[in-house]
């Protein structure tokens, strides 16, 4: 230790004292003041020490280094990030931290512009985890807790213009905070935002508040300040919007006067105007107006200037149903956490946009920031784009959340939190909801926060799950919204149905996308669209946080890591790391891989799901008028979408014609003639509307597709497949003995447990009936004139599935006839089908059915049957932990192939799951990574007449029973022929 005397700042061990949530730090407000300002990203002088009291090793040298912004975490030191969801990582009582608590100490120094003389000049610090404490040469200046909301502090009396500045900020990891930043992600440590200083006038705006009405109603509200204390004589303000002058709100004005304008040191102003015939803000159509607010002094000059972006929309309650400009809304959400594979939780401008981008693209129109507020550019994004967001206060006490709710030490902090949160955002016509938080239980401290924003900000509703959970249409309670997590579907429409539904009922979470999931999403909107009183949701998540890591040393790959994945992959020698791959012992293991994008943004299969059940045009049925389209928008027509009519026939023929879309107003549906004269032959015959972006859009290029809306016009004829003259050779084990075979078809119940299965405790289940290890033994081997009836037993470990096969010769091929029967036990299966290997070299799949993306029983709206090619290495959808994948839904025949038009055709009795990849169950379910899998030189096909949908049981319900595989007798056939 040294002897020098301990600074005031860490004498007052602010990471243990909840009750402490900033000193010195200025009021957050609403003006921005990222443009003009000094930016002091970089590389910064850095140390890491082992507590927050540990002695600072000399001077911070130079050698050592750390980018800002960034997290320590992923930049080559020794404290490498850690995964834990609901449970802390260590076992200390709110408000302790443990003892060994790194703690990084940057330091630069600043060269304070000669012309800022006179000026306020101001530190804003964009975010750091947990506790911030600045010294400015030495000298202590602020202190802030509020891990993902800026802090800024006055240095116009620490610094001197012209002359250098040493900055040091100290960001301690570990701290009473960290009790309520409990949320389910990785931890890290580090400042995660920019960093700049900004100069003022002396005379500065303070604040500004917008409120702009659907009516086209505009009031501005503006705090100004000045430096020196009181304010000089003369100030005004004057307003435009994009060329219109504002007025004075004259009765404002006197008010104010006769209070002497507030006060010596506070003026206040407002600004009014309607416009006529706004072009009012939603989601669908994100107008804006350009807003510049100046203060003046008296001789006119302008002192300060905020510009803001404005929208102008309604949002309110009424009755049972959440409106916007009056339409009852649904909200396509998803949770978005901020999340990079290489720079942890240090998000840019360029990725908040591609994040967003993806979205619109994939027909989501709402965001939760969950779990805490985001980078201000995020809503500018939202704003622009158009979103509706939830905007969500940094605030999960998950692991201690009964004692932290009612916590008098922690009341400050939550309504600093919540408050802080309301100034910053307030203005963006994108936030339509404030969210106190998330699983945080529920206690006097929420009720205390949701009190200063009803004062605050009447014109938004307040949501929050740990309240609605208490009663969903309970009115005492601080949340304006019926926001379950997780809950079955069926309670939700009972709940709409009941009578008793007082408030909108919009998931905060549902459809936990871990692994290969999804599964229900599109009977949940169905559901939700036809039952009032049912809004919509926010997915659980967008993001696989899964980080980037060498496998030789297994540390993060950091910022040096760019363009080392593809597709969702990693490239060699790299992974995707997840809980306990950093060595952690405490930890919830691939629970952080639960996005419906991959760690790189590659859209999973799921996000096609979606993109359909979004669709903003619909075929509702085909009649003998015509086809009937409808507009499932709410508040704009066709014109920005163009489309093409495809005719899909089963004989392997596509038609295309152009398509005119209807004028149509949201929620209207018109019948417009079939495009094609239905040729006579062809069999089975589907009709898609393949809709695009018209016109290039902020989000997606002209011909963008948008949506596959899809009837079907005949369907398919009885498939007869005439007995043949030939042989069928079947070995005395009873398999099948094929050229293109390298394993004969065999029964298989099994798959590799998705994260649903194995989370749900189905595959528990499965393993205990042994149903991964069924032992064959052929029973008998029967032939007749060609045909070979094949009778085996599987048995598991508490039952026995009687199976046959019987080989038919057919035409240019074989016939197999599969009859399955599984004992009462057996009562919930993962599939029941054939499994077989192929030689080598097959490696184009061509097939007529559901596609071309991976779909499975219960997540299949999202692809439409056509006619379909993907090469068999791109089947496979590389979930972080490796599980069951690449499945094909709906399939009625399929041809894999070599280059040389060689291989084998199936042709299926019925439409069936299929799925073809390098892979074989056994071989997925030993894998705890995707680079540990070593592809297969064949192909593993799987044919199954049943295949269990997919649910989301990893966190939510499972599939519904309709999804199940039953027990008992299951038949399917199907014809292999040699190309
Ligand atoms: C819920 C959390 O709010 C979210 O952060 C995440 O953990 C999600 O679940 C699961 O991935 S809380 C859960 C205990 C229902």
């Amino acid at each position: 230790m040294t002897d020098a005397p301990l600074d005031p700042l860490i004498a007052l061990r602010p990471w243990e004292t909840p009750e402490v949530t900033s000193w010195g730090r200025l009021p957050i407000n609403a003006v921005d003041r990222r443009c003009g300002a000094l930016p002091l990203d970089g590389d910064w002088r850095f140390q890491l020490l082992s507590a927050p009291d540990a002695p600072v090793g000399g001077a911070v040298s130079s050698a050592c280094s750390a980018y800002v912004p960034g997290v320590w975490t992923m930049q080559d030191t020794d404290d490498l990030p850690r995964y834990t969801n609901v449970r802390m990582p260590y076992t200390e009582f709110p408000p302790q931290s443990p003892a060994a608590n790194p703690t990084g100490i940057y330091e630069r120094e600043v060269d304070i512009p000669a012309e800022w003389a006179g000026r306020r000049i101001v530190l804003q610090v964009g975010a750091a985890e947990s506790v911030l404490l600045v010294h400015v040469d030495g000298r202590p200046v602020g202190i802030s807790k509020d891990s993902h909301l800026a802090a800024e502090f006055d240095l116009t009396e620490v610094v001197r213009a012209g002359e250098r500045a040493t900055v040091r900020l100290t960001v301690v990891k570990w701290s009473d905070a960290s009790h309520i930043e409990d949320q389910d992600q990785w931890w890290h440590g580090g400042i995660t935002r920019s960093v700049l200083l900004y100069t003022t006038d002396p005379l500065y705006l303070a604040d500004v508040t917008v409120r702009a009405r659907y009516s086209g109603e505009l009031q501005v509200d503006c705090r100004v300040r000045h430096a020196g204390g009181a304010l000089p004589e003369g100030w005004y303000l004057t307003g435009e919007l994009d060329g219109r002058l504002l007025a004075h709100d004259a009765e404002f004005d006197r008010a104010n006067a006769e209070d002497e304008r507030v006060s010596d040191f506070l003026g206040e102003a407002r600004l009014l105007t309607t416009v006529p015939e706004v072009r009012t803000w939603n989601a669908e159509t994100p107008e804006l107006y350009g807003l510049t607010v100046r203060l003046h002094r008296a001789d006119g000059t302008v002192a300060d200037t905020s510009q803001h972006r404005v929208g102008f929309r309604d949002v309110e309650i009424v009755g049972r149903d959440l409106l916007v400009n009056g339409e009852r809304v649904f909200i396509r959400g998803v949770n978005r956490h901020d999340f990079h594979p290489l720079t942890g939780r240090t998000v840019s401008y360029d990725d908040m946009r591609a994040d967003l981008i993806l979205l619109k693209r994939f027909g989501f129109n709402a965001i939760r920031t969950a779990h805490y507020p985001n980078d201000p550019a995020l809503y500018d994004l939202a704003d622009e784009l158009g979103f509706y967001v939830v905007d969500e206060a940094d605030i999960e006490s998950h692991d201690h959340a009964h004692e932290i709710a009612d916590d008098p030490r922690y009341l400050n902090a939550f309504v600093d939190r919540v408050s802080r949160m309301v100034l910053r955002d307030k203005n963006h016509p994108s936030v339509i909801i404030w969210s106190l938080g998330n699983e945080s239980d529920y206690g006097a401290n929420h009720d205390a926060a949701a009190g200063w924003v009803r004062r605050h900000d009447p014109t938004r509703p307040i949501q929050y799950e740990g309240a609605a959970k208490l009663g969903w249409a309970d009115p005492s309670l601080a949340s304006d919204i019926a926001c379950p997590m997780y809950a079955a579907l069926e309670d939700c429409v009972a709940h709409a149905l009941s009578g008793e539904q007082t408030k909108p009922l919009i998931q905060c979470e549902y459809s936990h996308a871990m692994g290969n999931s999804n599964g229900t999403l599109a009977d949940h909107w169905a559901a939700i669209e036809a039952t009032p009183g049912l809004q919509g949701g926010f997915i659980w998540e967008f993001w696989d946080h899964g980080i980037l890591q060498r496998v030789s040393d297994g540390r993060p790959a950091g910022r040096g890591g760019a363009g080392l994945y593809d597709n969702g992959v990693a490239a060699p020698g790299h992974r995707w790391a997840y809980g306990g791959d950093f060595g952690e012992t405490i930890h919830d293991g691939a629970f952080i891989a639960d996005g419906v994008v991959f760690p790189d943004r590659t859209p999973k299969p799921a996000m096609y799901e979606h993109r359909e059940v979004a669709a903003p045009v619909r075929i509702e049925c085909f009649r003998h008028e015509g086809i009937v389209v409808a507009n499932h928008q709410h508040f704009r027509g066709f014109d920005w979408l163009a489309a093409v009519w495809v005719l899909s026939l089963e004989d392997g023929r596509t038609l295309t014609a152009p398509a005119e879309l209807p004028e149509l107003c949201p929620g209207e549906t018109a019948a417009v003639p079939l495009p094609f004269a239905l040729p006579e032959d062809g069999g089975e015959a589907w009709l898609t509307l393949r809709v695009t972006t018209a016109q290039d859009l902020p989000w997606a290029p002209r011909g963008t597709e948008v949506c596959t809306p899809q009837v079907l016009l005949r369907a398919a004829g009885v498939r007869d497949e005439p007995v043949a003259a030939g042989a069928v050779e079947v070995d005395d084990e009873g398999l099948l003995v094929h050229p293109l075979l390298t394993a004969a078809p065999a029964l298989s119940l099994w798959r590799a447990p998705t994260d649903n299965d194995e989370l749900g405790g189905m595959a528990g289940r499965w393993r205990t009936w042994g149903l991964d290890a069924l032992v064959r033994k052929v029973v008998s081997v029967r032939r007749d004139a060609g045909r070979v009836t094949v009778t085996a037993e599987y048995a598991g470990a508490c039952g026995v599935v009687r199976h046959r096969q019987v080989f038919t010769p057919v035409e240019g091929g074989v016939r197999v006839d599969e009859e399955a029967e599984l004992p009462e036990e057996f009562d919930d299966v993962a599939r029941v089908g054939s499994v077989f290997e192929t030689v080598a070299g097959l490696d184009l799949l061509e097939w007529f059915g559901q596609g071309p993306w991976e779909s499975y029983p219960d997540r299949s709206a999202g692809a439409p049957v056509g006619h379909h090619s993907v090469p068999v290495d791109e089947l496979f959808t590389p979930y972080l932990r490796p599980q069951e994948s690449g499945g094909r839904h709906g399939v009625r025949r399929f041809t894999l192939s070599a280059p040389d038009a060689t291989g084998l055709s199936v042709v299926l009795d019925e439409p069936r799951q299929v799925s073809v990849t390098r892979y074989r169950a056994e071989d997925l379910t030993a894998a705890a990574h995707h680079d540990e899998l070593v592809p297969r030189p064949g192909c593993v096909v799987h044919l199954d007449a049943a295949h269990r949908g997919l649910g989301t049981a990893s966190c939510g319900p499972d599939t519904f029973p309709s999804y199940r595989v039953p027990p008992g007798v299951h038949r399917w056939s199907w014809t292999l022929r040699v190309l």
